[in-house]
């Protein structure tokens, strides 16, 4: 993927002129950096932020390196609702149309959905009618493997259109040990980064103590927990309550979802969040303002 866009490329990407292009850096309203020799240089996230709040509709994506939105000739994700966005999705998922999904996550994203938004909504609809279908159809379970794949690349490429500071303050977070499940925990990930934050993931099978050490190593001012399978819920309540003690001397609150979070049992600690979907970690983290860069 392309990381910097001269102002020539962006404006032929948006069907706009160079100079107003130039003319937005130079007004402050369009962030970017110059070049030994002056020249502006706009990152691939800053334009996505700039045609995302304006709704400017992108005339050749391919210019600005997100050439999968040509996958998707003729979709209008403007006017998708929430269950027609997770029904294509779907559809793309389960034919191995890796460049139409990813397309989809970008188009709406660039349309104005929030991170939370795309993962509560087609992303983890889609999923869990892939999910279903190893009951029903023998070639199931290649579908599910395939479609598992390519949900984690797009979402993969979704973080990367995300702006998020270098000074920003940093979270860290993981699925609980014992669970093998990669995207629930990548996509706490993506809404962090949303919202500005600089989010570690750890990804699967994360031990609590490895957690521990990650959030002391980084300074994290959020810490979260995916789960989405508790082999031994009494075991993994343990290994969170023997993590609270650290982060409440540390004033680092901790988030714990997943599909099986509640399962845990999980007393009620005030640094202590049990999380039901993305959107509710997304008014959390706006709530808590914590220090952007
Ligand atoms: C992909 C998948 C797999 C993959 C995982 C690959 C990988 N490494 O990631 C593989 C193939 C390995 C797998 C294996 C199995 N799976 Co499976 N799997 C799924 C599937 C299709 C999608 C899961 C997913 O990623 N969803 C996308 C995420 C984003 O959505 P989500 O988990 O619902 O998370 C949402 C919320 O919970 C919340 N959230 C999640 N984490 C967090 C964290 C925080 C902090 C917060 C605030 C919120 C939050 O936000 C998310 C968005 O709204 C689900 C179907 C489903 N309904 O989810 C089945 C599903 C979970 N699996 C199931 C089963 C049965 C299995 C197996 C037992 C199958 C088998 N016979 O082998 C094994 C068990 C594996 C194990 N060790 O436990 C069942 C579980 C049934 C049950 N009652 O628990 C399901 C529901 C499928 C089904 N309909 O039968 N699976």
């Amino acid at each position: 993927m392309k990381q910097v866009l001269s102002p020539r490329e962006l404006a032929e990407g948006i069907g706009v002129s160079e100079s107003s292009v130039k003319r937005w850096v130079d007004d402050g309203h369009l962030e970017a950096a110059k070049t030994a020799g002056g020249h502006r240089r706009i990152s691939v996230q800053e334009a996505a932020r700039y045609v995302r709040e304006r709704s400017i509709p992108l005339l050749r994506p391919d210019v600005l390196g997100l050439a999968e939105l040509t996958a998707l000739a003729g979709v209008d994700s403007l006017s998708l609702h929430s269950d027609e966005a997770a029904a294509r999705f779907f559809e793309y998922l389960r034919a191995g149309a890796e460049a139409e999904a990813r397309g989809l996550l970008f188009s709406l994203f660039l349309d104005g959905w929030s991170v939370a938004e795309i993962v509560d909504g087609p992303l983890r609809a889609a999923m869990a009618r892939i999910g279903e279908l190893w009951t029903k159809e023998p070639s199931g379970v290649f579908w599910e493997h395939r479609a598992t794949q390519i949900a984690i690349q797009s979402l993969g490429r979704l973080r990367s259109l995300l702006k998020v500071s270098d000074e920003a303050a940093f979270t860290i977070g993981g699925a609980a040990s014992g669970d093998p499940y990669i995207l629930p925990s990548m996509a706490v990930a993506a809404v962090l980064e949303g919202e500005g934050l600089r989010a570690v993931n750890l990804g699967a099978e994360t031990p609590a103590e490895t957690l521990a050490l990650g959030i002391e190593d980084l300074d994290a001012k959020l810490a979260w927990l995916s789960v989405s399978v508790a082999v031994n819920p009494r075991r993994l309540r343990d290994d969170v309550l023997r993590l609270l003690p650290a982060l409440e001397a540390r004033g680092t609150p901790l988030v714990v979802g997943g599909v099986h979070a509640k399962k845990l049992g999980l007393p009620k600690r005030e640094l202590l969040y049990i999380g039901g979907s993305m959107a509710e970690l997304e008014a959390l983290v706006k709530g808590m303002k914590l220090a952007r860069g």
